[in-house]
């Protein structure tokens, strides 16, 4: 699905995404800034055998989104969703309508099925899971409605789907092993025992960040002494730690793909006397309560990964009704942080 980026691709959705990630289009707040920037795109959309265009098809001046959610499973996704519900508002020039997945693929499935049914004008799809996906978006190709694949990315072929925009968890997952190994040596840290939380199965925020880790951990001889997911939720998260603590194994390093699933696990770490501090704890996300935990040095460092992708989903869906060509995947700004950025990143960072 990543396709390589022409020189002139680059220096277009350099001034798009820094464009996106930089307005407030009066919908949702502005993203975190960050000085990162990772596209990878191909950057027509018919050259890539999809042709559909976002078109106000029933002539009433608005633009109907039908957005399937993932659920409400973490601060991330509950700062997702309301960027949406802040930006596709009727003074942008949309309307939205929404769809829970409650974290069911086969739900999610049927909510798109429901939305096209429904004659939206365009479906933003952020995919539970990355799988059997193909006939569902056949289904909405079909019937002329543009599919927009945000947050989480699908394997499907480039003509099923107008664009994505999102973070490249895999490169969020780079950041972290690439802090993991850099900490280590500089506080002569030898052995990696890393207890590994991941989040939903087959989710492509699970795949890309757990397959960072495992090249990591292959690459520097790190053991990987436990691996459970814990659904990206607080409350299976804290289960699935309690769980390995039982197993009195040594540890020194929690990978967790999530700040909610890190919350848990720090909680039963605390509910079995063992200090959070005494060990090197890693997260994904960036909500605010876990960058403040970066500050006071429970956390070690968070892989950012940014939820405010409404506005920015915004801009794609209106350039494609203005007849632009938009980047097949365009990637949000993020960045790692840690002790040295923390502070600064916490004035800033989404959520409770
Ligand atoms: C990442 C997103 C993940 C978050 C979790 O883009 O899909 O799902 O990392 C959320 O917090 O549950």
């Amino acid at each position: 699905m990543k396709k390589q980026i022409t020189v002139a691709g680059l220096a277009a959705l350099m001034a798009l995404s820094l464009a996106g990630c930089g307005t407030n289009n009066g919908g949702g707040t502005t993203p975190p800034p960050t000085t990162d920037t990772s596209t990878s795109t191909d950057t027509a959309t018919s050259s890539t055998g999809y042709n559909l265009q976002v078109k106000d098809v029933n002539g009433d001046g608005i633009i109907t989104v039908g957005f399937a959610q993932v659920g409400a499973e973490s601060g991330w996704r509950t700062a997702n969703t309301q960027s949406y519900k802040d930006y596709f508002v009727e003074a942008n020039g949309f309307k939205l309508v929404f769809a829970d997945a409650n974290q069911d693929p086969d739900k999610q499935k049927q909510d798109v099925r429901d939305l096209i049914a429904q004659g939206v004008e365009v479906i933003d799809l952020a995919p539970v899971t990355d799988s059997g996906w193909e006939p569902v978006l056949q289904e909405a190709k079909d019937a002329g409605i543009p599919v927009v694949i945000s947050d989480r990315q699908l394997s499907v072929s480039d003509d099923l789907y107008l664009t994505y925009f999102g973070g490249d968890m895999y490169a969020e997952g780079q950041r972290v092993t690439d802090f993991l190994k850099t900490y280590m040596a500089s506080n002569n840290i030898t052995t990696a025992n890393i207890v590994h939380l991941q989040g939903t199965i087959g989710s492509t925020a699970q795949i890309g960040r757990s397959k960072a880790l495992t090249e990591a951990a292959a690459a520097n001889n790190w053991n990987i002494v436990y691996e459970q997911t814990g659904e990206f939720t607080q409350a299976k998260g804290q289960e699935v730690m309690e769980s390995f603590l039982q197993q009195n194994k040594d540890f020194n390093i929690i990978y967790s793909e999530n700040d909610d699933m890190t919350y848990g696990a720090i909680a039963a770490l605390q509910a079995a006397g063992k200090d959070p501090k005494s060990y090197v704890i890693v997260s994904f996300d960036g909500n605010k309560s876990a960058v403040q935990m970066v500050v006071d040095g429970t956390i070690k460092a968070i892989g950012q990964c940014n939820p405010l992708l409404g506005p920015q989903v915004g801009d794609l869906i209106k350039k494609s009704m203005n007849g632009e060509a938009i980047p097949k995947i365009t990637y949000s700004q993020e960045v790692l942080i840690d002790s040295t950025n923390a502070a600064e990143q916490l004035k800033t960072a989404f959520g409770s």
